[in-house]
């Protein structure tokens, strides 16, 4: 059973009040997929400085291809594997975008230099530690504390690339 393109033309029609075909010249309409380009924080920011964005959202089997080929402007996936529903892979792509708008995280949170970033040259992020200094024994490492930032940036880039699929111990 899969999404039907008259009913989808008809749904897009209603809430846009334009034929969906012209609909992808003003938005990204994106049609979610396993199949699709695979999500990373490189589309996220493309997302993220979009004015309109539509998501369209698979259920039963998925759409009838004339959808994705007519209708969509893409199709992501945010997986190789398949969920009952697309809905999640929407929740998904909100949740990722709308962290990356300016003001959504606090003063102290920053979305530049995290995992996959470009401050990062995509590499995942290096460990954090907070207080306190030592709990159980568990201490974090004197770099951190030493207050030698160049130390501590040449620490960071080290666990980071460490972390790297394939390379290097796990945290
Ligand atoms: C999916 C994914 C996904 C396929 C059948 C919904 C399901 C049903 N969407 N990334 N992975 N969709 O599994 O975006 O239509």
């Amino acid at each position: 059973m899969l999404l039907r393109v008259d009913v989808m033309d008809a749904a897009l029609r209603a809430f846009y009040g334009a034929d969906p075909v012209d609909l992808r010249r003003e938005r990204r309409v994106i049609a979610l997929t396993p199949t699709g380009r695979l999500l990373d924080d490189a589309l996220v920011d493309e997302l993220s400085v979009e004015s309109d964005v539509t998501l369209l959202c698979g259920r039963y089997e998925g759409f009838d291809e004339r959808i994705v080929e007519h209708f969509a402007s893409e199709a992501v996936s945010i997986g190789e594997y398949v969920l009952a529903g697309g809905e999640l892979a929407a929740m998904v792509i909100c949740d990722a975008v709308l962290r990356k708008l300016p003001g959504a995280l606090g003063a102290s949170a920053s979305a530049t230099e995290e995992s996959f970033s470009t401050a990062l040259h995509g590499r995942p992020e290096y460990p954090h530690y907070t207080r306190p200094a030592e709990y159980r024994g568990w201490k974090v490492p004197d770099v951190l504390l030493s207050g030698h930032h160049e130390q501590i940036r040449a620490w960071r880039e080290e666990r980071s690339r460490e972390r790297v699929r394939g390379t290097g111990s796990p945290e």
